[in-house]
């Protein structure tokens, strides 16, 4: 088993201010606050069904697209959209991690729109995977497990299904994630190279025998897709990279390219603060004993297995980010790359040894905060290179794809299009955000969340446990405030605010 996620997100109505960061943690943060601010990774910084209608409007002229730039060539762009398994938000170079190497996620960054405050509303492979195609919270969308899949009127309203309905050709690549594969909507795509579970193993051999990497192998498959496209039909490319997601039955864990066994070798990675024991101490019981631990104990319990495993984490990204500039030069050499978007984002956060846990699930920041980059290459200049910190979710991908290629998303979808930020405009935002974790696990607590700029408020709902972290004073979620009588008010009021936003994830 492997991974198992939701959100809400209706704008904030009358919020005048123009969205204070909460999170100054990425831009503006120096590498000595980042390296002391971060766990493991030398890192971290914290910086920072519906049974519709199968039925795809175009917006008029797509005003809002047509203001990120100038279409060239092609009413409707194309679109390439990379997912990573198990990417933490602060592993790019750009987001202020001194060590790993992403020159070309830090390049998309660098021409595009870096969202320094992504999130997800359901921290597990499945789950997000499910929000990210159908815009929709677990709870809307029901996909609690690795075994459901979408109904075909669900199906229908992800966001491949309604481009191809509108004329896109739609390709998947790698780890699909939703749903059993013999279920896969494999005659339903243009070209599917979707491999089913966790598309184990990562090592395999090419047609002479050779090793080949499984990250290399999906850089082959989404070549091969890209040769089947032209200037004449716009196309839409899902990529699910496996890495740096581990190898779950293999006791190597993570398992990056033989290529960049080296990388990173003559690095130290700085120990997270959570680390230290006391913080795992400080933990009630249900937690000490959870799948995260378990996990802990195999990845991260000596100083030598913490470093290996980061490293090879780091290394795997290492193999994403060098298939991303393979894409790149294909895109260039077809002569498509002018008209072609790119976005790239992760299913969920990962604990590298914070508090003394591994995995994700809960409702930390490592575990639910992910990087998200969109590159547009008809963007002006004045909207390249751009940082937004305004909290986005995992469920406004499918509503910003369909936006993008000039679609209305519909109105089931609970996400945004996330647009108005990348054309560089101060939108009413929202200014917090749901979270839900509900997969049925004997070591996995539930658990359901909110996240405000300055307040988490979490609650374990099997145990009647509660967590108020005020993240001003305290970053990294040390200090748990629930049982604090100053912070009486403050609960009350974000317990509230928490049940609402859960009835309009629910839609009731
Ligand atoms: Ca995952």
């Amino acid at each position: 088993m492997d991974d198992k996620n939701i959100e809400s997100s209706n704008p904030v109505r009358n919020s005048r201010v123009a969205w204070q960061p909460q999170a100054q943690l990425a831009d503006g943060l120096s590498r000595r606050q980042f390296l002391n601010l971060t766990a493991a990774s030398a890192a971290a910084a914290l910086l920072p069904s519906t049974g519709c209608q199968n039925q795809t409007r175009r917006v008029a002229a797509s005003s809002e697209s047509r203001k990120i730039g100038t279409s060239l060539g092609m009413a409707q762009p194309n679109i390439i959209f990379l997912l990573t398994d198990d990417q933490r938000w602060d592993t790019l170079n750009c987001m202020g991690n001194p060590i790993i190497q992403t020159p070309n996620m830090d390049g998309l960054a660098k021409n595009g729109v870096l969202f320094t405050n992504a999130f997800v509303t359901t921290s597990i492979c499945a789950s997000s995977r499910a929000s990210i195609l159908s815009g929709q919270y677990v709870r809307r969308h029901g996909i609690n497990n690795f075994s459901t899949s979408f109904s075909q009127d669900a199906l229908a309203q992800t966001y491949p299904l309604l481009l191809r309905s509108a004329g896109y050709r739609i390709g998947c690549v790698g780890k699909h994630g939703v749903g059993r594969g013999s279920d896969f909507p494999v005659d339903q795509y243009d070209v599917w190279f979707g491999c089913p579970g966790q598309c184990s193993p990562y090592e395999r051999k090419d047609k002479d025998g050779n090793y080949k990497h499984l990250t290399q192998i999906f850089g082959d498959q989404i070549t091969e897709f890209l040769h089947g496209c032209s200037n004449e039909k716009p196309f839409c490319l899902s990529v699910n990279f496996k890495a740096p997601h581990v190898q779950d039955s293999d006791p190597r864990q993570f398992i990056p390219d033989r290529a960049y066994k080296d990388l990173y070798k003559d690095v130290t990675i700085p120990t997270p603060k959570t680390a230290d024991p006391r913080y795992f101490e400080a933990l009630p019981e249900f937690l000490r004993t959870s799948e995260a631990r378990r996990r802990w104990n195999i990845r991260f319990s000596t100083p030598e297995k913490f470093q290996e495993s980061v490293k090879n984490y780091y290394r795997l990204i290492y193999g994403v980010d060098v298939v991303i500039g393979r894409i790149r030069a294909e895109l260039k050499r077809l002569n498509l790359s002018d008209n072609t978007i790119i976005i790239l984002t992760g299913d969920n956060g990962f604990y590298l040894g914070e508090h003394g846990l591994a995995g994700k699930w809960f409702p930390h920041e490592e575990s639910i905060r992910v990087p998200l980059v969109v590159y547009d290459p008809r963007a002006t200049k004045k909207l390249r290179g751009l940082t937004r910190d305004h909290f986005v979710l995992n469920i406004d991908i499918a509503p910003t794809i369909l936006q993008l290629a000039g679609l209305n998303p519909p109105p089931q979808m609970q996400g945004r299009s996330l647009i108005p930020l990348l054309t560089g405009r101060r939108p009413k935002w929202r200014t917090d955000f749901f979270y839900e974790h509900l997969f049925e696990h004997g070591t996995i607590p539930k658990t359901e969340a909110l996240r405000t700029p300055r307040f988490k408020y979490a609650r374990y709902i099997d145990f009647d446990y509660e967590e108020l972290y005020d993240l001003e004073s305290d970053l990294h979620e040390t200090q748990n405030l629930a049982k604090d009588e100053k912070y009486r008010r403050t609960l009350n009021s974000l317990r509230k605010r928490c049940d609402k936003l859960l009835r309009e994830a629910k839609g009731t």
